[in-house]
């Protein structure tokens, strides 16, 4: 680590304001170049802190950048995680207030649902299959600090990885008798076909994204518990939405999961 606490906690309340007052910065390596991987994470973490500080429950964890298209959409080229608080979560065909966010896109991804723990290292496609009480579709809305959501691989960790809405819907089913790699989704505005893509494009098969997050987890001695909400990362690159647009994400043989922004 290269930052001291006091600089951590300084820079964990700027971006939580800048989250929770709906307002931009640039990105914080400008000012503290020197920043190190831990300390990115350790300003994710004393954001977590503060919000369980004001109540706030901690219900899930996302993996992010998981594909090329989002690593190519954003110029960066290493997996990250984030976590998911209770605010985040919008019901089903629930509308999200423009004038809470920034300047949001929605991603498809396959939600995975956990009925035993998962603890790496070592842990695999087949551990999280076997770990996996059911997937469901997700629409995660991001909305990253960074203005333009012009940001660097740390500076995207200390903002929780952009974190910010996410809906799960649809059809929930058990993941052993699907193959997630040639699992379609398409995603719709308006009724307009956006973006569309299949499981694989997700580190090859979305549970490697789970294990990933569970290896990276383990390094740091920490474990999936079971009954966590993860989301495996985003199929295609995330889309800008506007006031008025309504969001459908239809995925193979699980329904469609909708979400409105007004
Ligand atoms: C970072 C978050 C990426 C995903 O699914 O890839 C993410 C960003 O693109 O702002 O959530
Ligand atoms: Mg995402």
């Amino acid at each position: 680590m290269n930052l001291d606490k006091n600089s951590i906690d300084q820079l964990a309340d700027m971006l939580e304001k800048c989250e929770l007052e709906a307002h931009d910065t640039h990105k914080i390596t400008d000012d503290y170049p020197q920043m190190d991987w831990d300390d990115a994470y350790a300003i994710q973490e004393a954001i977590k802190q503060r919000k369980i500080a004001r109540g706030c429950r901690i219900i899930g964890l996302k993996a992010g950048l998981t594909s090329h298209a989002k690593m190519q959409q954003m110029g960066v080229s290493m997996p990250v995680f984030g976590f998911l608080a209770d605010y985040f979560s919008v019901p089903e065909g629930g509308t999200v207030r423009m004038s809470e966010l920034i300047h949001p896109k929605v991603e498809p991804e396959i939600a995975f649902v956990t009925k035993s723990v998962l603890k790496g290292p070592g842990c695999h496609i087949g551990s999280v299959l076997a770990a996996t009480d059911f997937i469901m579709p997700a629409i995660e809305i991001i909305d990253s600090r960074y203005r333009d959501f012009k940001f660097d691989l740390k500076s995207v960790i200390a903002d929780n990885c952009s974190s910010s809405r996410f809906v799960v819907g649809g059809r929930m089913r058990p993941a052993d008798n699907l193959d997630l790699r040639t699992l379609g989704v398409v995603m719709e505005i308006n009724g307009e076909v956006v973006a569309m893509g299949a499981g694989a494009a997700v580190l090859g098969h979305p549970a490697a994204a789970i294990a990933m997050l569970a290896n990276l987890l383990g390094e740091r001695g920490e474990e999936i518990p079971a009954g966590t909400l993860i989301l495996s990362g985003a199929i295609t690159e995330a889309v800008m939405v506007k006031a008025g647009d309504s969001v459908n994400l239809r995925m193979q043989d699980m329904g469609s999961v909708s979400v409105r922004f007004n």
